[in-house]
């Protein structure tokens, strides 16, 4: 299988994590959709990454949808319970550390417009979401060694690809302060191989 993303891209590394902790072979094919001559828009109708395409030609997105497909395609290192309240307790954290990654990335394109035409409110809108969405998995992290309890989850790949892109593309946000939780939980991810090899980079 292949997988189409660029190394910036943290749903592309939460995908990419999820390959390396299955230990499952694929291809990875570097496309950014902001780049002209982008191919993303033939694979993904919507222009985003990641996308999975498997062997016979199916594409996949998104990256909660294909995590999904990876984690039932292979039995080792399941990072998906297979109970119904505790898979969801699981995808809500995951929807958390994807939604402030969200709000982040809108800051970001925002950011990039002429000065004169940000929206300031706008801004701090998405920064609340920021703000509110870490302040939340610092008080619900608590003292438990993953995000769920003692078992190692999407929902930790998720968090982990969230503040390690917050670090990257907003260094001067400053959230290990007030998250000594989160920040301690990001030190234990980056020593696992998985986060190691697969730190965003432009
Ligand atoms: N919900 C999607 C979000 C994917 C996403 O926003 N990808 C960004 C790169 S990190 C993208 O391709 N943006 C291009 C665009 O918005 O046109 C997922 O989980 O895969």
């Amino acid at each position: 299988m292949k997988l189409i993303g660029s190394l910036a891209s943290p749903f592309t590394r939460k995908a990419r994590i999820v390959l390396a902790e299955k230990k499952i072979d694929y291809e990875l094919e570097l496309d950014s959709p902001w780049d002209p001559g982008t191919k993303v828009p033939e694979r993904n109708p919507l222009g985003k990454v990641p996308v999975l395409v498997l062997d016979d030609g199916t594409t996949l997105f998104d990256s909660r949808v294909i995590v999904e497909f990876l984690d039932n395609a292979s039995p080792l290192s399941r990072l998906l319970p297979p109970g119904n309240r505790e898979r969801i307790e699981v995808r809500r954290w995951e929807a958390l550390a994807d939604g402030v990654v969200d709000a982040a990335v809108l800051v970001r394109m925002e950011r990039r417009r002429q000065p004169g035409q940000q929206s300031p409110e706008w801004i701090e809108r998405q920064m609340g979401k920021v703000r509110a969405g870490l302040a939340a998995m610092e008080a619900e992290l608590g003292d438990k060694p993953w995000c769920t309890g003692s078992a190692y989850t999407i929902a930790d790949v998720a968090v982990g690809v969230c503040l390690a892109w917050l670090e990257f593309r907003f260094p001067d946000l400053g959230w290990r302060e007030a998250h000594p939780r989160l920040a301690r939980m990001l030190a234990k991810l980056s020593e696992r191989p998985s986060f190691a090899e697969t730190a965003p980079r432009d």
